[in-house]
């Protein structure tokens, strides 16, 4: 190349469209956003085959980028308004880190030229203020190298374990001419070692007893059909591992053992029978509440395979191995032997719950499992009712259920837009208790604009009912900020463009789920229940 042709390359491009040109070449085409001032030169002249969605508060816009992430399995584009924007979204970024979403963040930041003067909208320590919950963080030292820092940011959130990045980007960086950089192939699956895989495979031959432990890292990469066959093929016990945030074995497959608590004793005791645990697509072991972790005694034999290298090492027993699923489930599928071990008796369903007045949250449930279609996704946040959950809506495994990773709440709402905007035809539910509905609450007009095949079931039961729960596990009383009463979601819904009905009682139940359901757009419904709170972490019923 001659040095005048390389000087025309140089200015050919300006950051914006490098910027376009790299997204494009991802497959990405959505970016989601709240606008500023700061951000105007990014969103001016916006091309035709970019979808902006729009969020009206910044939790809200990242919990959608979340949800239609995972939906998508590419990095969700986020475009946030400089620091006040970025704060607004740390909860939802907090979890996109917890979920292992790859999310790209992009903020707004202000000119460079005052920025000495920390003007209006200046964003201190930019790339600092996401941290530690971002993979990648970066403020580019030129506008020229904004382009190659968001080709860094989204390669970085797509290599498991996927995660959310940032880029703070000064307003008058967009207009600058650069040279337009070329998306690159990154690989991103990484094979387990052999020897450690012949060791958990010899250890696997001769358990009497082995147990998988089944975590959400296994859905997120696809390979659930996989999961199974090795799983039949072990002949193990499948349990779920805690608090995950996703199906990654089918509920209802004979195998299926149950769901391990949270609670470093309950799951102890829950594990107590097996003299092999296998760990796979999760920690070893999210815990919530204090106690004794006999698990660790030694008497068990510990393996994880996990394609986080963090969490093996915060792992406290047993071997780790790491690597991506797909191929660390090919490896162990071909090599375990076929074994004469009887396979384990999985768990009984509970029978049908009788339709009462009041409505019992257990018959809402059911209800809800049968009507809803059989390719539909369910997007959950409904703290206190979530072991019930568990026994009455048996999900079906690869790509049908969702939930946050982090405990924090303000997610799952945004996130079921995103997520029914990225499965298009197929229909979205959002089951979601009042108290976590209000925190991204705004998020139903996104879906309302868009009439997204979303349908929102808010179990209402006037409060924070895992508030109430905890409080009488950790034995504390006269909890103030715990009761919700008056917040009328139908008013809201209806209020920001959805369908919305009300439900009281268990005979309107049925028709209202099946109307909903059917609806095309968004809808919302209502269902009063009773107040009574299940009490969580009891010690019986360990599933
Ligand atoms: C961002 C955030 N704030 C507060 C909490 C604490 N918290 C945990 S569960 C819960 C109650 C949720 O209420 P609701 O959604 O109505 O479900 P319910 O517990 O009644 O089933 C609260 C406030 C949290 N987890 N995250
Ligand atoms: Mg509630």
């Amino acid at each position: 190349m001659s040095r005048r042709q390389a000087k025309e390359t140089t200015k050919s491009v300006t950051v914006k469209q490098a910027t376009f040109d790299l997204l494009r070449a991802f497959g990405i085409k959505r970016v989601f956003g709240n606008p500023g001032s700061t951000e105007l030169p990014f969103l001016s002249d916006w091309p035709d085959d970019i979808d902006y969605v729009l969020g009206l508060q910044e939790a809200s816009v990242v919990g959608m980028a979340d949800g239609y992430a995972q939906a998508t399995r590419n990095a969700g584009f986020v475009n946030l308004h400089s620091a006040a924007g970025v704060g607004n979204a740390l909860g939802n970024i907090y979890t996109a880190h917890r979920n292992r979403t790859p999310l790209v963040i992009t903020a707004g930041q202000q000119a460079r030229s005052i920025l000495p003067l920390q003007a209006f909208l200046y964003a201190e320590r930019a790339s600092e203020f996401p941290r530690p919950y971002v993979k990648y963080s970066v403020e580019p030292a030129r506008a020229e190298d904004v382009p190659a820092a968001i080709a860094r940011a989204y390669y970085t959130a797509m290599q498991p374990p996927c995660g959310p990045t940032f880029v703070s980007v000064p307003i008058d960086d967009w207009t600058h001419p650069v040279q337009p950089v070329a998306a690159r192939k990154v690989s991103r699956e990484i094979g387990p070692d052999p020897d450690a895989m012949k060791s958990l495979v010899e250890a696997l031959a001769a358990s009497k007893h082995p147990a998988l432990v089944i975590g959400p890292g296994v859905d997120r990469a696809g390979a659930v059909e996989l999961m199974v066959k090795v799983a039949e093929k072990s002949k193990a016990a499948v349990w779920v591992s805690p608090f995950s945030a996703r199906c990654s074995f089918p509920e209802r497959h004979p195998q299926f053992t149950g769901f391990l608590h949270a609670s470093p004793g309950q799951l102890s005791d829950a594990l107590r029978a097996y003299d092999l645990v296998v760990v796979i697509g999760a920690p070893v072991f999210i815990f919530h509440v204090e106690g004794h972790a006999s698990i660790f005694d030694g008497a068990t034999a510990i393996y994880q395979i996990t394609d986080d290298p963090d969490a093996a090492a915060v792992t406290p027993a047993g071997s780790s191995i790491i690597a991506t699923m797909k191929p660390a489930l090919l490896m162990l599928l071909e090599m375990l032997p076929e074994t004469k071990r009887a396979a384990p008796a999985g768990r009984t369903l509970p029978p049908a719950p009788a339709a009462t007045d009041p409505l019992p949250v257990e018959f809402l449930l059911h209800s809800l499992a049968t009507a809803m279609p059989a390719d539909a996704a369910l997007v959950e946040e409904v703290p206190s009712h979530r072991p019930a959950m568990q026994k009455f809506m048996p999900m079906r495994g690869q790509d049908s259920f969702y939930t946050m990773a982090s405990g924090g709440l303000g997610y799952s709402l945004p996130a079921a837009v995103g997520m029914a905007l990225g499965r298009e035809k197929r229909r979205t539910v959002c089951l979601i208790g009042d108290g976590s509905a209000m925190y991204s609450i705004q998020a139903l007009w996104t879906a309302a604009q868009r009439k997204l095949p979303l349908t929102v079931v808010v179990l209402n039961n006037s409060g924070y009912g895992a508030m109430r729960s905890f409080s009488q596990v950790m034995q504390v009383r006269n909890v103030p900020g715990l009761d919700l009463p008056g917040i009328d979601f139908v008013k809201i819904a209806e209020g920001h463009g959805c369908d919305a009905v009300r439900v009281t009682r268990a005979s309107e139940l049925a028709p209202a789920l099946k109307r909903a359901l059917a609806h095309r757009g968004t809808s919302l419904v209502e269902v009063v229940v009773d107040s009574a709170v299940p009490l969580l972490y009891a010690q019986q019923g360990r599933e």
